[in-house]
């Protein structure tokens, strides 16, 4: 038996409550499947970590996440630690310290899904964006000088290598050319005279190597109102890490809410394992409630399946989803129900054990 052995960072505010429900949908599926099985591994890192010894994670937590096989990520961020400390010191040093270059976020209307958009249909909103994960405006290349004096600066840097551009445009014709796929760049190049100049010039280049790839490019000004009046025309997106960011909260909106919004942090290569989490924050508001969603991040874990090989898996969380939303009857408050982030895991739970047994017995 294969076992995947997966650590898990709960993190911080709901991200415990909505990580439950993602293990036992991952641990469910093993247990049908019986030629592969999960060993979490939990790591208590994040802000009530930092209260406690003054750092997000152990000196050597790096170190200590390089042999697994995934990390399994909750959320972070909570009152009292400010923001760029939580994000910076756990999140995206583990982004960029495992070369996880690709964020995989989609943004599909599922059936049963609420739109914020009225009278789309669920095909007109149908794309993947392809976020670059590592540098960009995230480099976190600046300087802060002069500080608390008249004349005080702050600079922060975008950085856009060769390399870095270069290679996440390529890996987003490779998926536009696989699935048969249109791909828009968005960039803003009219106003970013180096970077986005640049990413566009990059973008020309590697389309050459993809003739059969239908392209669009798009300002992203431009791009975030067509999400909203015309979603229909995007299918492959890739784009920068600040960009990428902002437009997949737009894209939460319009594809039923960001309870449902999932990615994944990819290292193709797999020389380093990948993170999957799901887009929200800490929401430390309503943690501890039971009232949180944990609808993304259970989508994540179809992402960690579909990464693992197990596409099958992956297919049935997105319908077992979908099944769940039908019936409206295990929603979250976010979503208009009452059920609680439990109620709706078992439900997932539930209907991932028919679905499964319904195929092997045919
Ligand atoms: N679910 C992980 C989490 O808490 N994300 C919050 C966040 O601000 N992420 C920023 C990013 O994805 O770059």
């Amino acid at each position: 038996m294969k076992t995947y052995r997966i650590a898990v960072i709960p993190g911080d505010g709901i991200g415990p409550e909505v990580i439950n429900e993602g293990v036992k949908v991952l641990n469910k599926i093993a247990e049908l499947d019986s030629s592969f099985e999960f060993d979490f591994t939990y790591f208590p890192w994040g802000c009530e970590f930092y209260t406690k010894h003054g750092k997000m994670m152990d000196d050597d937590g790096i170190d200590q996440l390089k042999d697994f096989a995934a990390i399994y990520l909750g959320a972070v961020g909570f009152p009292g630690v400010p923001d760029h400390i939580s994000l910076w010191d756990l999140l995206l040093v583990i982004r960029k310290s495992f070369d996880q270059y690709v964020n995989l976020r989609p943004v599909q209307l599922l059936h049963g899904a609420h739109s914020a958009l009225a009278n789309v249909k669920n095909d007109e909103i149908d794309m993947l964006f392809i976020r670059e994960n590592t540098e960009g405006e995230y480099a976190g290349a600046g300087d802060w000088l002069f500080k608390g004096q008249d004349n005080e600066v702050v600079l922060q840097n975008a950085v856009f290598s060769r390399k870095g551009t270069e290679r996440i445009i390529r890996y987003a014709f490779e998926v536009a050319k696989r699935e048969g796929k249109t791909l828009t760049s968005i960039s803003k190049a009219n106003a970013l005279n180096y970077s986005m100049v640049f990413w566009d010039e990059v973008f020309e280049e590697v389309s050459l190597d993809y003739p059969e790839v239908k392209t669009a490019s798009y300002l992203v000004d431009a791009a975030a109102m067509l999400m909203i009046t015309d979603p229909k025309r995007f299918e492959i997106i890739v784009t920068s890490n600040l960009f990428g960011d902002i437009l997949t909260d737009v894209g939460a909106a319009i594809a039923g809410g960001i309870g449902l919004a999932a990615g994944a942090n990819i290292n193709p290569e797999r020389r380093y394992p990948s993170m999957f989490e799901p887009v929200h924050g800490s929401a430390p508001d309503i943690a501890g409630k039971g009232l949180s969603n944990p609808l993304a991040t259970i989508w994540s874990a179809s992402q960690m399946l579909d990464f693992f090989g197990y596409k099958e898996y992956g297919k049935a969380i997105a319908s077992g989803i979908e099944e769940l939303l039908s019936t409206k009857e295990f929603l979250t408050p976010d979503m208009g129900g009452t059920a609680t982030t439990s109620e709706v895991g078992e439900k997932m739970v539930e209907i991932l054990t028919s679905q499964i047994k319904r195929k092997v017995l045919g």
